[in-house]
């Protein structure tokens, strides 16, 4: 692109690190670039009249928005509406402020991903997988397990060197242990998709727990990997486990970590076995 060009998108700043520097904050875009537009979504619990979008327009306002425009309001049974409100926000974020999680892994191919187990482990790598308390929601775990994967990618039970066991839905914890110490697994990778009341991190955490009493020893505990849609992967210390995938996580993603963790870290060398009962 020439100069000119480039001074014609970015008329306030002809040359490459002025353009640098204006892209470096940036606000909402609704109707034209920087005008600050959003549009929110929330449930109040009263209900759907005029004082109800009045309410809305004021708890917008509230969070920010001047001016806060009720576009949508519908009535959710007798006591409950739906608002849409579209409104300016002021908010500028410096792109320099943004903090981004880094993989601190390679990224291996299926075939790579087997040559590591099998030069490093000499057997083949145990997965157990199943979806714990009362989450029935089995989809996310398939998508990294099964076969047929997601996004394109096979999942876990495609690789030759990877024995997958997927125990499925609503799996109580005591289970699941007795199951990892059973089948010698060297990770249990556990799916949480219901976040209601925080489902997903109390039974993270009675997860954690529970490995913890079992194998004292974290060398000698399965790896413990938690997934799903609404979990912040810097959570994983915090709850006890040692990693957390989040939403649009890939098969080829996981299989990279578990090799990082069980075939290629200096932890590896331990027997990371649980020996059956
Ligand atoms: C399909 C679905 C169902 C199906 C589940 C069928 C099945 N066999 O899984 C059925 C109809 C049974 C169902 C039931 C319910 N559902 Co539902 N369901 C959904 C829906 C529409 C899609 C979920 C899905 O399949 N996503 C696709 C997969 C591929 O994505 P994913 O789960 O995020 O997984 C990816 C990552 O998160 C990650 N991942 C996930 N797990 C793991 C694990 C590991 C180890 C790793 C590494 C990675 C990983 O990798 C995956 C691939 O990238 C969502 C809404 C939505 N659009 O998300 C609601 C949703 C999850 N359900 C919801 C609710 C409330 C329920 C019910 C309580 C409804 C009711 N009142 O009965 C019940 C609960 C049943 C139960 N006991 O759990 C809510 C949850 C709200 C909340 N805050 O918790 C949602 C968000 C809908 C909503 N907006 O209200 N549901």
């Amino acid at each position: 692109m020439t100069a000119e060009a480039r001074s014609a998108l970015h008329p306030a700043s002809g040359d490459a690190a002025e353009v640098a520097a204006h892209r470096r904050h940036v606000r909402a875009y609704g109707d034209t670039t920087g005008d600050g537009m959003v549009q929110l979504s929330f449930t109040l619990p009263i209900a759907h009249d005029a004082r109800a979008e009045g309410a809305a327009a004021l708890f917008a306002k509230k969070m920010g928005l001047d001016p806060a425009m009720v576009v949508h309001a519908k009535g959710m049974g007798p006591d409950f509406t739906f608002f849409v409100v579209y409104g300016r926000s002021s908010v500028v974020v410096d792109l320099a402020e943004v903090v981004v999680a880094k993989r601190e892994y390679p990224a291996r191919s299926a075939k790579e991903v087997n040559l590591a187990i099998r030069s490093g482990l000499k057997r083949k790598l145990v997965v157990l997988g199943a979806c714990i308390g009362t989450d029935a929601h089995t989809v996310g775990i398939d998508a990294i397990l099964n076969v047929k994967g997601f996004a394109g990618e096979k999942g876990l039970e495609y690789y030759r060197e990877i024995r997958v066991v997927n125990l499925g839905a609503q799996v109580l914890v005591p289970e699941l242990v007795e199951r990892a110490r059973r089948e010698r697994a060297d990770a249990v990778l556990v799916s949480q998709v219901v976040t209601q009341r925080d489902a997903h991190l109390h039974n993270t955490r009675e997860l954690s727990v529970a490995f913890a009493t079992e194998w004292p020893d974290p060398a000698n505990r399965p790896l413990m990997v938690v997934g799903g849609p609404r979990f912040d992967p810097a959570m994983a210390a915090g709850l006890g486990v040692d990693r957390i995938f989040g939403k649009g996580t890939t098969p080829g993603e996981v299989a990279s970590y578990l090799v990082h963790a069980i075939v290629s870290s200096p932890v590896a060398a331990a027997p990371r076995r649980p020996a059956p009962a």
